[in-house]
Formats: C-alpha cells, structure tokens, sequence
C-alpha cells in the first residue's frame, strides 16, 4: 500500500565547520542544507528535493515542508547535509538513513537523531531533527 509522505525538516546541531582552510569563504563556519531522497531497496524512488541555505552556522533551522508521494512504509528517508560552497564542490557535513516508521510523527515526541560517520570523514558529528505525517 502507498502513502504519501510528509517530512519536516527542523534542525540539525553540532555540525563540523566545513569551512577552515584554502576554499573557505570568510565567514568561518558551514553553511548547511539538508537534501532528502526516498530510498527502496537501496535505490533511488523520486526525485531528490533540499532545504535553503543557512548561512554560517553550526546549529541551523529550517522548518520546510517536503512531500514524497507514492512511498511504502518500508522505504527509507535519506538525508544528506551539506555545506554549500560558492567554489568548489560541497563538502558533505553528514548523513543518516532512517525507516520511514523511525521518523517521529509529531512534534512532541521529535528526537535527535545522530548523524552517521564516513570511512573519509571519521570525525563526523551532529544531529538532524525531523517530523512525519504520513
Ligand atoms: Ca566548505
Ligand atoms: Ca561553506
């Protein structure tokens, strides 16, 4: 049976600074967004859809709103957060792929969830905070 999916992105904590070093822009710290993806079977399902920029800070907050159609409870939600860069390719700040029945379906019970470390980047950190109504 499909359903469709509705994430709200709220907030991630924590996340590195991406932004020391010959490429940075001057700000000092990363500019994150959160680009989401279905994920069935470990492949692609849809299309890929992001949150803005936050410019320059570790602890963004986003709010947005993003509409999945067609999922079945047993996909997944890929959440990839970057920081954008205006030279360059950007760096990825984290990432996390969660069961679709593993999203908090209200606000009151939200949870943090912890980001997942790169065999390239083992001192990953941070959390990413989201809501379903599905
Ligand atoms: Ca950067
Ligand atoms: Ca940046």
């Amino acid at each position: 049976m499909s359903h469709q999916l509705e994430v709200r992105v709220l907030a991630a904590s924590d996340l590195r600074n991406a932004d020391q070093g010959m490429w940075s822009n001057s700000k000092g710290n990363s500019d994150p967004y959160v680009c989401l993806k279905i994920k069935r079977k470990g492949r692609t399902f849809g299309r890929e859809q992001q949150t803005p920029v936050e410019n320059d800070t570790p602890n963004p907050t986003w709010g947005n709103r993003f509409t999945f159609k067609g999922v079945e409870m047993s996909d997944h939600l890929q959440c990839k957060i970057k920081d954008h860069d205006s030279m360059g390719t950007d760096d990825l700040l984290g990432r996390i792929i969660l069961p679709l029945s593993q999203i908090p379906l209200d606000r009151r019970t939200t949870t943090w969830h912890a980001l997942v470390p790169d065999e390239e980047n083992p001192n990953f950190r941070g959390k990413l905070q989201l809501v379903r109504n599905l």
